[in-house]
């Protein structure tokens, strides 16, 4: 009997529009309803270039930008064969962030054009789905502070939010947008609706190549 394909499920969203909260009741979840799935993140932190990056993040190192862009990209890369050959067992991948982090983050800073920035990434696996958690700075202040890390700062993350506006104009990817100012409970609702969905709908389709 051949398997049917999980589907790729990626979370964005600025700064602690919940994007972990929600991958984890989304995973536990899918599991609950009988569905295997798993979670993973970007950057993993937990390979040899993700500490690369994870120590340019805490500010423990600097990295030249173009370099660390690169870096972010080769550490999704590094992941792709893990990745297809969950997808092939049938294990649906919710996944904290991908090449739109990537390429809002690094095209934040001067001199980077989104064109420049989503050229490494061009081939990846291309998510079945991609959720926009969207989430206002204030409401987002209400949420915390910023953190230590490189990027956690109020100026930087409103043009990262415009370059994610820029991204979602692209109708190859589908995205949808997700009011992140709710309850947890009534956010995770509708992002369960919108992967059971995708998860019907992608079993039987081959698993395409971001941006290509
Ligand atoms: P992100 O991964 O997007 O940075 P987190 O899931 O880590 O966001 O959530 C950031 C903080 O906001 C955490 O303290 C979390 O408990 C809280 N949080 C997450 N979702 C909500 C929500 N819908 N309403 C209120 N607080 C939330
Ligand atoms: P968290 O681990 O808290 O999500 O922060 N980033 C992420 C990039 O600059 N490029 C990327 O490709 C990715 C995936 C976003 C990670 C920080 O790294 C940024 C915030």
């Amino acid at each position: 009997m051949s398997c049917r394909r999980g589907a790729l499920i990626v979370l964005e969203g600025v700064d602690r529009a919940g994007k972990t909260t929600q991958c984890q009741t989304l995973v536990q979840a899918l599991q609950q309803s009988g569905r295997e799935a798993e979670i993973m993140r970007f950057p993993d932190r937990t390979t040899k270039i993700g500490q690369l990056i994870s120590s340019y993040l805490e500010k423990k190192s600097n990295l030249e930008d173009h370099t660390v862009h690169l870096l972010f990209s080769a550490n999704r890369w590094e992941m792709v064969p893990l990745m297809k050959q969950k997808l092939e067992q049938g294990i649906n991948l919710v996944v904290d962030r991908y090449a739109f982090s990537g390429v809002a983050f690094t095209s934040a800073k001067p001199g980077f054009s989104l064109e420049w920035c989503m050229n490494p990434d061009v081939g990846l696996p291309k998510p079945d789905l991609v959720m926009f958690l969207q989430l206002n700075p204030t409401a987002a202040a209400n949420r915390g502070e910023y953190g230590t890390e490189r990027y956690e700062t109020s100026a930087f993350q409103r043009t990262v939010s415009q370059r994610f506006e820029e991204l979602m104009q692209d109708s190859s990817i589908n995205w949808k947008v997700i009011d992140a100012a709710r309850t947890i409970e009534e956010v995770h609702k509708d992002i369960k609706l919108l992967s059971e969905d995708i998860i019907s709908l992608a079993e039987n389709q081959p698993v395409g190549e971001l941006w290509k």
